[in-house]
């Protein structure tokens, strides 16, 4: 094999949502002729994460590199994440960057760059600044996500007496400049609205601002999606003096994802089960892989489906680490609202293979948690869109599927975490999301417009050309 002449290190953290995207972006590389070295934070926390992982390596033996970053377990009552598992882990991440020290500078001198997640931001750099090759953030939200990320912390910067309380600052709404439309207060991240400094609030103070330090920004958009978020990014409306926002996505699914035949689990009978329903009428459902849906939100939510008349495929967790999931939905709902399940649609708790779902012909809408993978991955295959934000960027995430025309959002729901909605609310609005035509249309052309950009030639590519070259030099 020979050698490659662009080598690339990825750092991510933890959670499918950071996973997902930042290995289909090493794929990205790969296709372009790149080696890869993956800098993995060890445990890695979900049985799902561990399994990608290994996909990625045995596909390209010869061209991905995996290397371990041995974390230092935190006790978690030092903490403040809120109690969220996944807060916690990138804590535990971000406070242990300091071992990556060694690991970076004996690959420096072999690497054309190093992509780092999101959430390492600040932490890493100082030790990447040390490093001789250029350095790049992989944000994996949106485009409007970043806007406010970096703007809010301009925003706390002109006055610095609210820093502590952004409550203060935030008012109503938060008005970006190059940004039509504002962030409602309601839309904001409920934990960076709290008292007290709290693992996502210090992230976005000191990330915004550390943002610049880096040679640019990779994210999973594109001109047709967010086309005024990327130009006020990239223009310098937003706030001056950011690195290129390379936007590169949608991100498409890759081979590796494929799960081998005998590790198929419950997805070779949903695609049968799939396989028998008619074009376009069956709803998915899916909260997301961080987030449980509370017992109390089960039975109408389970109402809900059992009343819109469509089949249905609802992923369910109970639990918010996959690890930890004991309990059937039988438990939770009982066996004579299960029997009513069972007539018209089918429910797992696994891990599925999402991409191949909303790829299936017999999808027709998908009610999403509105992370911004299941948005995307939505949008490349043309599914319309329900969107339920359950927390952190998600409603900002809702707010550009609105836009765009692909989807709709509940926003009269609020927060998935805050109240409860009854189960013919939820009939009603994916009545609604099922039956509109004119999102059937503007999701089948954002599809194109998506395969466009992530085919030969398109943007992605593009980008892709002008920066490896760029790295030979
Ligand atoms: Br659940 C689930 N299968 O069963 P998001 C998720 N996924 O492939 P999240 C599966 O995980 P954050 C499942 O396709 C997507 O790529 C899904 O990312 C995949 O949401 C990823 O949509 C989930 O960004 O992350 O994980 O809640 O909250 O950090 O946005």
């Amino acid at each position: 094999v020979p050698e490659a002449a662009v080598h690339v290190a990825f750092l991510p953290s933890a959670g499918m949502g950071h996973l997902n995207p930042c290995l289909r972006l090493a794929s990205v590389f790969l296709r372009h002729g790149c080696k890869v070295t993956l800098i993995i934070p060890k445990p890695t926390f979900t049985l799902a994460e561990s399994n990608l992982i290994s996909r990625l390596c045995s596909s390209f033996p010869h061209h991905v590199t995996q290397i371990d970053f041995n974390i230092t377990p935190l006790d978690p009552t030092t903490v403040n994440t809120a109690n969220d598992p996944f807060f916690l882990q990138y804590e535990t991440i971000r406070r242990s960057v300091h071992l990556l020290s060694p690991i970076l500078s004996s690959l420096s001198t072999s690497l054309s760059a190093i992509i780092v997640d999101v959430f390492l931001i600040s932490p890493i750099l100082p030790i990447v600044e040390k490093m001789f090759c250029p350095s790049y953030i992989h944000f994996t939200s949106s485009a409007r996500m970043l806007s406010f990320l970096a703007y809010a912390s301009v925003l706390a910067d002109s006055d610095p007496a609210a820093q502590p309380h952004p409550s203060t600052f935030v008012g109503d709404a938060i008005h970006i400049p190059g940004i039509t439309l504002s962030i409602p207060r309601s839309s904001v991240p409920p934990p960076f609205l709290l008292e007290g400094i709290n693992f996502f609030k210090r992230m976005i103070m000191e990330d915004g601002r550390n943002l610049k330090k880096y040679d640019g920004v990779f994210i999973n958009s594109f001109e047709e999606l967010e086309g005024e978020a990327l130009a006020a990014l990239n223009e310098g409306k937003v706030v001056r003096g950011l690195p290129s926002v390379y936007g590169i996505g949608p991100l498409m699914t890759c081979e590796f994802e494929n799960v081998d035949e005998g590790e198929k689990g419950c997805m070779s009978w949903i695609v049968e089960w799939l396989n028998e329903r008619g074009e376009g009428s069956v709803v998915y459902v899916s909260l997301g892989n961080r987030t449980e849906t509370r017992r109390e939100q089960i039975k109408d939510m389970t109402l809900g489906l059992i009343e819109c008349g469509y089949s249905f495929l609802w992923v369910v967790k109970l639990t918010r680490v996959d690890r930890e999931e004991k309990e059937d939905l039988e438990d939770v709902v009982g066996s004579e609202l299960m029997s009513k399940v069972r007539e018209k649609g089918v429910v797992v708790k696994d891990f599925v293979e999402q991409t191949k779902i909303l790829g299936h012909p017999a999808v027709g809408g998908f009610v999403t948690h509105g992370g911004w993978n299941s948005i995307t991955e939505s949008i490349r295959e043309g599914v319309p869109i329900l969107t339920w934000p359950q927390h952190g960027d998600q409603k900002i995430n809702a707010e550009v599927v609105r836009m765009s025309g692909v989807g709709i959002w509940a926003e009269e729901w609020g927060w998935g975490t805050q109240k409860v909605v009854e189960g013919k609310d939820i009939a009603k609005r994916i009545k609604e999301m099922m039956s509109n035509e004119s999102l059937r249309v503007k999701a089948g052309e954002m599809k194109e417009a998506a395969r466009k950009a992530c085919g030969v030639g398109g943007s992605c590519e593009v980008i892709i050309k002008r920066l490896t070259e760029e790295w030979k030099r």
